[in-house]
């Protein structure tokens, strides 16, 4: 197989992160796109001189000049201002709205032809600007937020009923924002749905419920936990490993179902908006939604979130993007 070449435009927390995961993975090849002077430069010479120890043998170049991103089969957008205390994500929209549109354009440039993964926030309007700016199919232009608030949320469960995450399916749906998602409903241990083992662990439904929603809540607000506690920027580790798992199933046509901000064209309800639903990942970019059942609080939920996203985007239209 030929290797690939993987773009990555922004070599601030999440970028670096992404490069030593792709580099530590062999995924490809990796071109680091920042505008700061010698900043991907300097994270990519620091990974690449960890190629012996690490024992991988893919290149790794830093830039300053898209023509690098050219052919790209790849491209991972983190450029953009993380949130700090006190912000929400809607706070960064003109900033990032004119961030994006300037990548947007290059990308188009440069690597027409690549499947995008943005991460960049507000996610949803980013993704729905820089899908309309490069015209790349939107099957090819997908959302990372779904696969990192669904590990958040799994993460919490594993916790509080003393289990192996590696045994939690849960999934979170809807716009990445405070409206998102989780699914209690679809929760569940190898199988057992999540809420049958609260109540067991209580002995009590009401307490089991009270637990749960505590960890829906939690997993609303997890992202600003952690600027909270970082204070300068907000994550960066588990956004960049939730990427690279929606990159390893593109690039080895996995075909993983994993809940990613996909344009909907009448699934679940939605027409022409990027939501967070389960989808099909593989060498094509998104090859299939997974619609399944909502129930009438379920899909209220969703609706608000949507809402939530329908008035996002058309803030950023409102700004002439
Ligand atoms: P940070 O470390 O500030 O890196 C962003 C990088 O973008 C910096 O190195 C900037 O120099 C660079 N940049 C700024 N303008 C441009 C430009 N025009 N072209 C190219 N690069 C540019 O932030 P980060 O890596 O922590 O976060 C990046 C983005 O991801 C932010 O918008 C965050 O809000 C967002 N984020 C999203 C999630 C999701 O799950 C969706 C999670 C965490 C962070």
């Amino acid at each position: 197989m030929a290797r690939k070449k993987i773009a990555l435009i922004g070599g601030g927390q999440i970028g670096g992160v992404l490069t030593q995961l792709i580099a530590q993975r062999q995924l490809g090849d990796v071109v680091l796109f920042d505008i700061v002077e010698d900043l991907p430069q300097g994270k990519a010479l620091d990974i690449a001189e960890a190629s012996r120890v690490d024992g991988f043998d893919i290149s790794v170049k830093g830039t300053n000049s898209y023509k690098d991103i050219e052919g790209a089969d790849l491209v991972i957008v983190t450029a953009g201002l993380p949130r700090k205390p006190g912000m929400s994500r809607d706070d960064l929209l003109t900033t990032n709205a004119q961030i994006m549109k300037s990548v947007a354009e290059n990308v188009k440039n440069y690597a027409p032809n690549s499947i995008a993964i943005i991460i960049s926030n507000p996610l949803d309007a980013m993704v729905t600007l820089f899908q309309k700016v490069t015209g790349i199919s939107h099957h090819k232009v997908i959302g990372q937020a779904g696969v990192l608030d669904s590990s958040r949320f799994a993460t919490f469960i594993a916790w509080e009923l003393g289990v192996s995450v590696k045994d939690i399916n849960a999934m979170v749906l809807g716009g990445h924002g405070d409206t998102m998602v989780p699914l209690v409903r679809y929760a569940n241990v190898n199988g057992i749905p999540a809420m049958e083992l609260l109540e067991r662990k209580y002995g009590d439904k009401t307490k089991a419920v009270e637990v749960m929603k505590a960890m829906v809540e939690r997993t609303k607000m997890a992202g600003g936990e952690v600027v909270k506690l970082l204070k300068t920027g907000s994550a960066f580790y588990s956004p960049a490993s939730s990427a690279i798992a929606m990159a390893e199933s593109i690039i080895y046509d996995e075909k993983r179902v994993l809940p990613v901000c996909a344009y909907l064209q009448g699934e679940f309800g939605i027409n022409g908006y990027y939501v967070g639903v389960p989808a099909v990942l593989g060498e094509n970019g998104i090859e299939n939604i997974l619609e399944l059942t909502l129930d009438q609080e379920e899909q209220a939920a969703l609706d608000n979130s949507v809402n939530a996203v329908r008035s996002l985007v058309a803030d950023m239209v409102r700004l002439g993007f």
